[in-house]
């Protein structure tokens, strides 16, 4: 049968062909042991009689334990949690003004990528639904080499020196005393640290925004974060920011879902990611790039080089430049997702870096942690990190060379090997730094023009939703509240109220205490001879108050689609086929999925005899793991649904959750059971999201469900609380 996601992913890209001289499968083959020796016998090892002790000279017991006693190595010290998919990058139109990095040229050229998203603070096994900020890491496999856009799912960082970094994981991270809590800032340390560096002030609202519990990775932005450069075949250059805009915009799910989904399904999201591209759904982002002319680089109210700090895109249009498309699995986690290291000083003629102090420290900190994690400094051969170009140089051996490099001579300048390999000409694509100027002194210090650590946060702040402030100030409230410290809860309350005092005295109120304005200095990452004064933060007049792009729900750039979604079928025997298709179909048609929740596994009757899949039963789902809700009629199905409080527990947390709701015919006589149908005006109201089906008009209802959930959610229901 030909595969239809191969016929959708039209051919095999250069990288998936050069993947495939690694690729063993054992379909069809006898078993053997490393060396190719066919094994006879692989249940029992070698003995000294059948009841006797196992013998040393058991070769093949002892490769087969030897191997598995290795099989792990060091998980990543920070993005540890990942999972990834190989697709494609196609620019829209040639690049050629701005840069001269050659998968930025050619619109008919699709450059393959492989692109890695992750939790930051979780070990490998943590949940997906952490609060935390999401890594989104794109290898693109250039015909000039692997250039490495590095990223995360939020544009600012919460440090401005890399010297902070390792001072940063180690607070968030488990305590080390007793190793709690995973995957969670919600604890002493890490506010402890966090209140005495006010430079973190404007990622921590991202952070305590709906950005840090995304409802899916295929529905993030992604950012460069750092300001990089452009660099034409003039060799000027241009400041850019890099953005990735998802084509199914951007959504996050609520607190309250990403505790329970935990529990659910900790894999919740490598799961959303793997299914979307196993059926064919492939995820899609476009590249944004705000590009500043290098003459510009002090009109800001801030220092493009402080990762602090975004540039609104209010002041700097992003013009999107390309597409990106996720159209396959990894072959093996292992192999793929655990072994790509990704690094940002991966670079391309025509991009290149700028001072920003964290980028430049994590220029050392990327080739280091390879060393360690993967274990040698051939990391670069593993399959999934070898580059598609040519690759020539005089590095030799090491742990598990795979390369035999041939001839006597692995020096330059030589004249046994005729000069070879060869230095490239700029013109014939050899990489050469900008030729930035800098008459500097040596100095370990930090610039004024960094010093303004609020303001944008309040620009964040401002810019969101009263829904969104709501999430912000509840998520403090949490975080503070797992914090045992009052010193630090007060602490941290005082930097809000620099930000905003409403903010402040909402999230004190919960803490039980009144906002103390902050003691000075504010800023304790001050060297010791530095003058307090001069760290501490001042603000600057910010010359955009607001930015609707900062905000998910103000942010309409994107048409609202329910491509994707999921929406649970509650029902079971009996249930009312028509009912059920006619929605069904719909959903179909506009790429969403619906899946049967039923009392039991394996198939239901409908009420007119056909026999139904059944895709989850009550046990192994839960509301939580989908977008919406649908009750078809059948009088039999809901006769028995009305005796499952299950259902109830379904319906309660998806209105809890502001999801839709639909139910058609008998399927009202369910909701009329809640508490939430009941207190609200029990009329059908796209507006609360509640969609009935009460007059037999299944056209009408399946549009009004399908313009509800394309809403994503229905955040009216919060204010009707
Ligand atoms: Fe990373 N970071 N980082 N980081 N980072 C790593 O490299 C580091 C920073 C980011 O899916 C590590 O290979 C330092 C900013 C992503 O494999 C390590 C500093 C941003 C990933 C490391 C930063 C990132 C990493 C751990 C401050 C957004 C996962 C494993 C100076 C722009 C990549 C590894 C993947 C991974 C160091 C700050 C993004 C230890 C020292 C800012 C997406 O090298």
């Amino acid at each position: 049968m030909p595969d239809k996601k191969q016929d959708l992913r039209e051919t095999e890209n250069l990288k998936q062909q050069d993947l495939k001289r690694n690729k063993e499968n054992g379909d069809g083959q006898f078993m053997t042991t490393d060396q190719g020796l066919k094994i006879n016998d692989d249940q029992n090892s070698l003995k000294a009689g059948e009841r006797g002790p196992s013998l040393l000279e058991d070769f093949i017991l002892r490769e087969k334990i030897t191997h598995f006693d290795h099989e792990r190595i060091p998980e990543r010290i920070v993005h540890a949690r990942g999972s990834a998919a190989h697709g494609y990058f196609q620019v829209y139109k040639s690049m050629e003004k701005y840069t001269k990095a050659g998968f930025l040229q050619d619109p008919n050229i699709k450059t393959p990528v492989f692109v890695r998203f992750s939790t930051v603070a979780g070990f490998r096994g943590s949940t997906d639904l952490a609060r935390d900020v999401r890594g989104f890491a794109v290898k693109f496999y250039t015909q000039e080499g692997n250039y490495d856009l590095v990223g995360n799912n939020v544009p600012v960082f919460f440090i401005q020196d890399a010297m902070k970094f390792p001072d940063l994981i180690h607070a968030v991270k488990p305590e080390p005393h007793n190793e709690i809590p995973q995957a969670a800032s919600a604890h002493d340390t890490f506010w402890d640290f966090i209140s005495l560096m006010p430079e973190s002030m404007h990622m921590i609202m991202w952070a305590m925004s709906d950005r840090a519990i995304p409802r899916s990775y295929r529905m993030m932005e992604g950012f460069g974060v750092h300001t990089f450069r452009f660099i034409n075949r003039k060799n000027e250059s241009f400041f850019v920011k890099f953005h990735w805009k998802p084509k199914l915009g951007t959504h996050a799910v609520v607190w309250d879902e990403a505790v329970k989904i935990s529990g659910a399904d900790a894999d919740f999201h490598r799961r959303d990611l793997w299914e979307a591209i196993d059926s064919g759904m492939f995820p899609e982002w476009e590249l944004g790039v705000q590009i500043i002319p290098e003459a510009d680089e002090h009109k800001f109210d801030f220092d493009l080089l402080d990762p602090t700090k975004l540039v609104p895109e209010e002041t700097v249009p992003v013009t999107i430049i390309g597409k990106m498309v996720l159209d396959r699995n990894p072959d093996n986690f292992f192999a793929e997702t655990e072994q790509v290291a990704f690094h940002p000083a991966h670079l391309v003629p025509g991009i290149d870096l700028t001072n920003d102090p964290l980028l430049q420290g994590r220029l050392f900190s990327y080739t280091d942690t390879q060393l360690s994690r993967l274990g040698s400094p051939n990391f670069h051969e593993i399959p999934i990190n070898r580059p598609i170009a040519p690759l020539h140089n005089n590095q030799r051996d090491g742990h598990m060379r795979q390369e035999i490099n041939t001839g006597r001579v692995s020096y330059h300048p030589n004249s046994l090997g005729g000069g070879c390999p060869y230095q490239a000409k700029i013109a014939e694509g050899g990489f050469h730094s900008f030729n930035e100027r800098i008459d500097a002194q040596k100095i370990r210090d930090r610039s004024e023009s960094f010093s303004d650590h609020f303001s944008q946060a309040t620009l964040f702040y401002n810019s969101q939703t009263p829904v969104e402030q709501n999430h912000i100030i509840n998520a403090l409230r949490f975080e503070l509240g797992k914090v045992a410290t009052v010193a630090i809860r007060k602490r941290t309350v005082g930097l809000l109220s620099q930000i905003d005092a409403t903010l402040a005295a909402k999230v004190a109120e919960s803490l039980g205490f009144p906002v103390e304005a902050p003691k000075k200095p504010m800023n304790h990452g001050v060297p010791a001879d530095a003058s307090k004064e001069k760290y501490e933060p001042k603000s600057k007049k910010q010359s955009v108050s607001s930015s609707p792009a900062l905000s998910m729900l103000k942010n309409k750039t994107i048409t609202p689609t329910i491509a994707s979604r999921h929406v649970g079928f509650l029902c079971t025997d009996g249930v009312d086929g028509k009912s059920l298709n006619a929605l069904k179909t719909a959903l179909e048609k506009e790429g969403a999925v619906a899946k049967i929740v039923a009392t039991h596994n394996g198939s239901i009757q409908t009420s007119e005899g056909r026999e139904l899949k059944v895709d989850h039963s009550f046990l192994t789902s839960s509301s939580v793991l989908f977008d919406a809700l649908f009750i078809p009629a059948g009088k039999k199905s809901i006769d028995a649904l009305k005796n499952d409080p299950t259902v109830f527990e379904f319906l309660n947390d998806a209105y809890k959750h502001c999801k839709v709701i639909g139910a058609d015919g008998e399927g009202i006589e369910i909701l009329e059971l809640t508490n939430f149908y009941n207190l609200l005006s029990k009329q059908e109201s796209p507006n609360n999201g509640i969609i009935l089906n009460a007059k037999d008009d299944s056209t009408d209802f399946s549009t009004n469900f399908i313009d509800a959930l394309g809403r994503h959610r229905i955040w009216e229901r919060e204010k009707l609380k």
